[in-house]
């Protein structure tokens, strides 16, 4: 059986080890140990329970199990480094890593300093935690798997192919870098706003939001032609980055996103992994980006309260 090291489990770790756990070896890590029983909701309403391993990141070096074929990491962008540092010295510098993160952040930083492959995994499957021993698999979506430099395809295959048998459809594709940025895009356009007027992600298509929005898409949308990355139906233009974010919120109007969601619960937000890159690149490229340093200024004021 493969195993798989899940380090970080938040919902979409859960989410994972559940999935896995039939056909695999699986070891959910935390930073302190959870109730073994864990049960996941489908989105259909049918509640499974099965015991998951789990083990608390400190005792992994005396007590750790043999090193895996992978090591998933799924916690928020800014925690991943220290994660990955937590079980560095438990496994191999060999072992292959597969970064669930949102943004661009955690990814180049952990493929440049890793010296094993490093994947990269852009996810629409919904989930959220109902308690320290239950996850609510909200949404079925779609997992595209790859590495920044492209040379990893047959493991990104492999790993594709398992996830799709946990019933986890998921695609090996040689375009990963794209992707992330396609969907820090979207992220960068809805989350802030949220976030800051505390409202579901539909709400932004009032008359109060909307030209906000399209303030972001714009500098977005310049950033994009700057770091030569096309919207997902292959234009470049305001355009085609304004159709895909309306969609993306007529899709998910009602959601709560998981930005306003950190922010309701005070804890840091994932502004320096979705605005930092975008704000890092237009000044770089010399492409104006006042509106999102204006957003990642707000919420640093918001943060700063937690
Ligand atoms: O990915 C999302 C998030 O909540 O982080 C969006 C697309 C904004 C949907 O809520």
């Amino acid at each position: 059986m493969t195993s798989h090291w899940i380090l970080g489990p938040g919902a979409i770790g859960r989410l994972l080890a559940h999935s896995l756990s039939p056909l695999a070896d699986i070891t959910l890590v935390g930073r302190r140990a959870l109730p073994e029983q864990q049960t996941i909701t489908a989105p259909e309403g049918e509640a499974r329970s099965q015991h998951l391993n789990g083990i608390a990141s400190y005792q992994l070096v005396a007590n750790a199990p043999a090193p895996p074929a992978f090591v998933h990491i799924t916690t928020k962008a800014m925690a991943a480094e220290a994660a990955l540092e937590s079980v560095a010295g438990a496994i191999p510098a060999t072992t292959p890593l597969v970064l669930w993160q949102n943004g661009f952040l955690a990814q180049p930083r952990l493929t440049e300093r890793w010296p094993g492959p490093v994947l990269c995994a852009s996810t629409t499957e919904g989930a959220y935690l109902t308690g320290d021993d239950g996850v609510f698999h909200a949404g079925r979506g779609h997992t595209f798997v790859g590495d920044l430099e492209n040379r990893h395809g047959a493991l990104a295959q492999q790993l594709a192919h398992q996830l799709s048998q946990a019933g986890l459809a998921a695609t090996a594709v040689d375009d990963i870098r794209s992707r992330l940025w396609q969907k820090l895009a979207v992220n960068a356009a809805i989350n802030p706003l949220v976030a800051l007027n505390g409202i579901r992600n539909g709400e932004l298509c009032g008359a109060a939001y909307a030209g906000r929005v399209e303030a972001v898409v714009e500098e977005v949308a310049a950033i994009m032609v700057a770091e030569g990355i096309q919207a997902p139906d292959g234009g470049s233009c305001l355009e085609a980055w304004l159709a895909l974010v309306w969609n993306v919120i007529e899709k998910t109007s009602n959601n709560k996103a998981s930005m306003l969601q950190d922010v309701e619960g005070k804890r840091l937000t994932e502004r320096g992994a979705i605005l930092g890159p975008l704000i890092e690149s237009g000044e770089r490229y010399g492409v104006g980006c006042e509106v999102l340093l204006g957003l990642d200024g707000e919420l640093a004021v918001l943060e700063a309260g937690f």
